[in-house]
């Protein structure tokens, strides 16, 4: 069985970061080990949210593990929460990283053009510096257009604009850059990415669903790092979590709650691990 590390918060309450990568990843079959950044109460859209901060177990637990020879298939990071923490992590990429193992970075920052409660430019650029670690990035436009110090255009441009900011995003220095939440037509909205090895472009396009749901971006990494773990295509595995998000969505179009509280994947679950049989 394949065996990857997870890197973000635990948030208690409000699916997202850890409470969906490891069921997600899990359900794909392969052992999901975590290391958590943060407690909090709830994630950050909730108002008067509790943080208690981890940072000091990063390295003693990154020491145990490597004197265990622990290897782990990939390292997926998501939320992280200081500059601190992306050194830590930094360092332990280093570490751990090996000819074969796949480093998965989700620049998790902000949506629909602003940046999430702690963050600020200075914040984006070092993760900018810290997607040149990756094998896979898969920034939001949002995300993108502040680690790329582009103005942040919702809607209205055209393919040209999203392979420039693909191009940028490949100068960070990740191997492949995914683009999420991309829509060239109304009512169409999908990924488009780049593979910097074979210069080949990779897109996947649904119908749009009504509504922004928190943890949608978490679902969607989650699932696309265990298709790409499950030896999937670049384009297969965008395509699988890009469904899976979709799925979920749907299944939480009539729960007034999800807005915040997250989208109910779990009853996608069954048709995204018929992926895997
Ligand atoms: O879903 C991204 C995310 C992860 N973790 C925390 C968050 C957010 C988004 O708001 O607040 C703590």
């Amino acid at each position: 069985m394949k065996r990857i590390l997870t890197i973000q918060d635990i948030s208690c309450v409000g699916k997202c970061s850890l409470t969906v990568a490891l069921p997600i990843v899990s359900a794909a079959q392969i052992e999901t080990c975590v290391l958590p950044t943060a407690v909090l109460s709830t994630h950050t859209q909730f108002q008067g949210f509790t943080f208690c901060d981890l940072t000091k177990e990063i390295a003693p637990i990154e020491a145990h593990w490597l004197k265990e020879r622990i290897s782990f298939d990939a390292i997926y990071t998501g939320y992280l929460g200081s500059f601190e923490q992306i050194d830590l992590v930094e360092k332990l990429i280093d570490d751990f990283k090996t000819d074969d193992n796949l480093i998965f970075v989700d620049p998790v920052m902000g949506d629909a053009g602003k940046l999430y409660v702690g963050f600020d430019q200075a914040f984006a650029d070092r993760m900018a510096s810290f997607c040149s670690k990756a094998d896979v990035i898969v920034p939001n436009l949002t995300e993108a257009s502040f680690m790329l110090h582009m103005p942040y255009v919702e809607t209205g441009y055209d393919e040209k604009y999203i392979d420039d900011l693909l191009e940028q995003l490949l100068g960070l220095g990740a191997k492949v850059a995914v683009l999420t939440g991309v829509s060239f037509e109304k009512g169409q909205l999908g990924v488009v990415g780049i593979d910097s090895r074979t210069g080949r472009k990779f897109s996947y396009f649904r119908d749009e669903l009504e509504g922004r749901y928190h943890g949608t971006g978490d679902v969607f990494a989650s699932a696309a790092l265990a298709a790409l773990i499950r030896e999937r295509s670049l384009r297969d595995a965008f395509a699988i979590a890009a469904d899976f998000v979709a799925e979920s969505i749907q299944a939480t179009l009539d729960n007034p709650e999800s807005r915040r509280y997250g989208v109910d994947f779990e009853t996608a679950l069954p048709s995204f691990v018929k992926n895997f049989a």
